[in-house]
């Protein structure tokens, strides 16, 4: 906590000599889940509490942002409510991102980012803010955008666990996260053009050492994936597709061993639907996520450990933990829609249907359920209800009550 109240003031210090731009936001959000599978059939709730409060710096090329972030559950037992004594040492308040920014390096439009920070690139399918999460994604590390004639470069270094020194591991045993994503535009004809083409490699490896003895194992996998937007009189074809290859040795259990042999795809249809009334968007989607079939020696599912869940695939997130090479995958298709009614109200409609990545086995289908009003002051008030259908027959409600300001 010094440390971090230390580098706040550091912050300050410089304040005279630099412009300040500070943004805050406050979402509180209450949770319900009810289920006939919990061992109660009585409603189970939560109130969640995230504020950022995000300040920023700017020294002629030079800025520097600070976003502290305090997330909890109102309740924890941790938070000591309603007692009149000192607070133990335990805080939820920390840099969600600390970094500082370099621009126009060269005199050329190129710019770097060093610290902490979140990466959000593309649609956010591999790399997300994850902003519905009560804590956010953010990466330690190194982060150059370059803006060239033609587009868009990101080049980036990541430091995911950094070992120095401890039980004689060396930078072998670091895992690190490097890559490039490149976007760019065409404009083709006069009502068809390409408004998003990215291309992106990254890679993610280390060694491990076994817990058991000291043997070590190692660990490579890379990414290479594109994604593309047509837009076609107005509508949009959105279609993304990524393979992974490398390898997984792992001394102790040849199980876990293999060849890494995976993709995903996905194509989504945006229909045009200016000329319907109070329709305002309609989609239909295809999303496929290669799994690992057991019955092959190859790792054939495939990892996606920093990208969006359920902003693709519901709110249950049950079938979207693609942390590792070893899941069942997911083989969804999905319609969507949304609704703009009078008094600023929005209703989004979302319908989902699961298998698995491997042998496209019936999962469950899932129905989401979003009102949102835009309130005055930079307010908005969301109440989501999310119902799911188990492939066994369970049925799993969830339902959210959502207030957002940003000030
Ligand atoms: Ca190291
Ligand atoms: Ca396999």
């Amino acid at each position: 906590m010094k440390i971090k109240f230390s580098s706040f003031i550091l912050l300050f210090s410089f304040l005279s000599a630099s412009e300040l731009e500070w943004k805050a936001e406050f979402r509180y959000r209450l949770e319900g889940n009810k289920s006939d599978s919990l061992y109660s059939s009585k409603a189970s709730t939560i109130n969640y509490m995230r504020s950022r409060i995000s300040l920023k710096f700017i020294n002629g090329p030079v800025s520097a942002q600070a976003q502290l972030q305090d997330s909890r559950y109102l309740g924890d037992l941790f938070n000591h409510s309603g007692y009149a004594y000192q607070q133990p040492y335990y805080n939820t308040f920390y840099f969600h991102q600390l970094y500082f920014q370099v621009d126009h390096l060269l005199k050329r439009n190129w710019s770097i980012k060093i610290g902490r920070f979140e990466m959000p690139l593309g649609s956010e399918r591999l790399f997300s803010r994850n902003n519905w999460s009560n804590y956010g994604r953010s990466f330690d590390g190194i982060h150059s955008t370059t803006s060239i004639r033609f587009g868009e470069l990101n080049v980036f270094q990541l430091f995911i666990t950094d070992h120095f020194s401890d039980q004689n591991l060396n930078d072998d045993f670091d895992q690190k996260l490097s890559g490039l994503y490149f976007s760019t535009v065409f404009q083709l004809f006069k009502n068809i053009n390409i408004p998003n083409f990215d291309l992106y490699y990254y890679t993610n490896n280390f060694d491990y050492k076994s817990f058991w003895n000291d043997k070590n194992s190692r660990f490579d996998r890379r990414t290479l994936g594109a994604r593309i937007n047509f837009n076609i009189f107005s509508h949009i074809i959105e279609w993304e597709q990524g393979i992974q290859s490398g390898k997984i040795t792992d001394q102790d259990f040849d199980y876990l061993s293999g060849d890494i042999d995976a993709f995903f795809n996905v194509l989504n249809l945006h229909i045009n639907v200016n000329t319907i009334p109070i329709i305002e968007k309609l989609s239909f989607g295809k999303e496929h996520f290669s799994g690992n079939d057991t019955a092959t020696v190859a790792l054939d599912g495939f990892a996606n450990p920093w990208g969006a869940g359920h902003k693709y695939h519901g709110y249950f997130d049950r079938h979207t933990r693609f942390g590792d090479n070893y899941r069942s995958g997911l083989d969804e298709w999905n319609v969507k829609t949304v609704f703009s009614l009078p008094g600023e109200l929005k209703l989004n409609i979302h319908y989902h249907n699961f298998k698995d990545g491997v042998r496209f086995d019936p999962l469950g289908t899932e129905l989401d359920i979003v009102f949102s009003k835009k309130l005055g002051f930079d307010g908005v008030l969301q109440q989501g209800f999310a119902r799911y259908w188990e492939e066994n027959g369970d049925q799993l409600d969830y339902s959210w009550l959502m207030l957002t300001f940003t000030l």
